[in-house]
């Protein structure tokens, strides 16, 4: 191991391998708190080339490399496992009876036995200039979000991304999980502004293609494989990305609705009023009730209802008024200055942050078929009961529901605070419940550690093995992000 951080050491520089715990504690825990596991150092190279040296060296001393970005990610995959004893070899020499049948494939080479090396993009930071004519721009991978939505707007354009983590999620990190956010029913996830990538996979050879050629079809598109492949192909270095014209206005409504059905009718309704919808969230009264808990805000509403719309879109003060004009909405807000529309959307914005400060969550991020919502949503809070009921931590009131999320896409996300973070009875049942409607398991936060063993509930086996076969011709050894997406 010394001898790694000496590699290490000498490819990067001392100061950027980091090995002491009170340092690494930061890379190797995720936002939630509820993934940590353990590294032998996180590794911050500063160029393409230090990110080829870095994987070398790792495939060379036998530790396996975990790419991280913001680490804001919500399903452990941007932390390492926890390191395991050494299995102790049977008497007999044949590998115990309880072993789990194979899934179908081929699989990489077992896992390396040396430790996790984080590997951290955050000083991939080169921001090139925008190309206001072709309306794209190349960003390395440790840009955030947030910086690159302002130098867009800087040239009168706009990154089609926006999430509530934006002032640490990265861009190599959206990509790998081909992030949605609140404006994707609008512009797409981000899969949808990708041109190109610059890329190192697995044997530190790079990939380049930051040309920014919209119209190329010579051959497979190796950029779009790697989104949403949760730092398992290869490392993302930097990314051509597409902008859009900045739109001059925009007009935000909060609605107080009966429920979900409600709320999907309204979204149906203002999205054929308005072409130019740019968002439409969906919350409930548990959650506006602790986001004011824990922020302090004043009631959104003048009476409080049983859930919420919260709808943007692109427009001045005559559409504000059309959509208020709505018979249907019975009480709501509108705002069409900045300040106005941020104090809206920040009932919206700030779950994750209240329901964290409350626990550890388990998080689910599930997205049905419009037409079964509703379905869905009557069975849930029954079926998380049943399952939370006798776990360790589910308190004599029973666990806490929290449901919102981006309804125009039918993508909710299920909090549930109360059962002990290592039961994943409730995520199961959930995510089960969500594939009996004709969901999926993963509507934008991917798969990570926490639901590959679920996989199969939204893949069918030709799926999983085909891309079984992907990990494994782009990285036999099994190098990037073991236990991540595939089991
Ligand atoms: P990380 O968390 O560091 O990593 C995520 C995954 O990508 C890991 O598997 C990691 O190995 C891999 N990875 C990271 N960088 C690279 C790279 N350069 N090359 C290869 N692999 C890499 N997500 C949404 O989709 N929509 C939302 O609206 C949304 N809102 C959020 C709000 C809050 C408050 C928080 C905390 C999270 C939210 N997220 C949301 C989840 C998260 O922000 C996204 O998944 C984001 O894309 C993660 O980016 P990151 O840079 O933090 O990646
Ligand atoms: C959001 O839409 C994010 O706010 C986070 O995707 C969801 O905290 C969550 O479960
Ligand atoms: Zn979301």
């Amino acid at each position: 191991m010394p001898s790694l951080i000496r590699d290490l050491a000498s490819e990067v520089g001392d100061e950027h391998v980091l090995t002491e715990p009170d340092m690494l504690v930061g890379y190797t825990t995720d936002w939630t708190r509820r993934y940590h596991g353990d590294a032998l150092c996180a590794v911050r190279p500063g160029s393409v080339q230090e990110v080829t040296a870095v994987l070398r060296a790792c495939a060379a001393h036998g530790a396996t490399v975990i790419p991280q970005g913001g680490n804001t990610g919500l399903v452990g995959g941007s932390v390492p496992a926890k390191a395991r004893a050494p299995a102790p070899v049977p008497a007999n020499g044949r590998a115990p009876a309880s072993v789990p049948a194979a899934a179908p494939g081929p699989r990489p080479a077992p896992a390396r036995s040396l430790g996790a090396v984080v590997l951290s993009t955050r000083r991939l930071r080169e921001l090139g200039p925008v190309d206001t004519l072709g309306a794209q721009v190349t960003a390395g991978a440790g840009v955030t979000i947030a910086e690159l939505r302002a130098h867009a707007t800087a040239a009168g354009l706009e990154y089609g991304v926006n999430l509530a983590s934006r002032d640490s999620a990265t861009v190599g990190g959206t990509i790998a999980t081909n992030a949605g956010g609140i404006v994707a029913i609008r512009y797409g996830a981000t899969r949808s502004q990708l041109l190109g990538v610059e890329a190192v996979l697995a044997d530190g050879s790079v990939i380049s293609r930051l040309s920014g050629l919209a119209a190329d079809n010579a051959g497979y598109d190796l950029a779009q494989l790697l989104v949403g492949s949760e730092g398992t192909l290869a490392v993302i270095t930097a990314a051509r990305l597409r902008l859009w014209p900045a739109e001059s206005a925009a007009v935000t409504l909060l609605a107080g609705v009966d429920g979900i059905a409600a709320a999907a009718a309204l979204y149906a309704q203002i999205r054929s009023l308005a072409p130019g919808l740019r968002a439409a969230e969906y919350f409930e009264a548990a959650g506006v009730e602790l986001v004011r808990e824990i922020t302090g805000l004043p009631a959104p509403l003048s009476r409080p209802a049983p859930a919420y719309l919260l709808a943007e879109i692109s427009g001045s003060t005559d559409d504000a008024e059309r959509l208020a004009a709505i018979p249907s909405l019975e009480q709501a807000a509108v705002a069409v200055d900045a300040p106005g529309r941020a104090a809206l959307w920040a009932y919206r914005e700030r779950h994750t942050e209240a329901i964290s400060t409350a626990g550890i969550p388990h998080k689910m991020d599930v997205a049905i078929p419009l037409t079964r919502i509703a379905a869905f949503r009557a069975e849930l809070d029954e079926a998380v009961r049943d399952a939370a009921d006798g776990a360790a931590g589910t308190g004599p009131s029973g666990p806490r529901v929290f449901v919102f999320g981006h309804i125009g896409a039918g993508n909710l996300h299920v909090n549930v605070l109360g059962p002990d973070p290592a039961d994943s009875a409730v995520d199961e049942t959930v995510m089960r419940l969500a594939a009996a409607h004709g969901g999926t398991i993963s509507a934008e936060h991917g798969i990570g550690r926490a639901k590959a063993a679920l996989l199969h509930l939204s893949r069918s086996q030709p799926e999983i093995a085909a891309m079984r076969a992907v990990k494994t011709a782009l990285d036999p050894g099994g190098l990037l992000n073991p236990g991540v997406l595939l089991r």
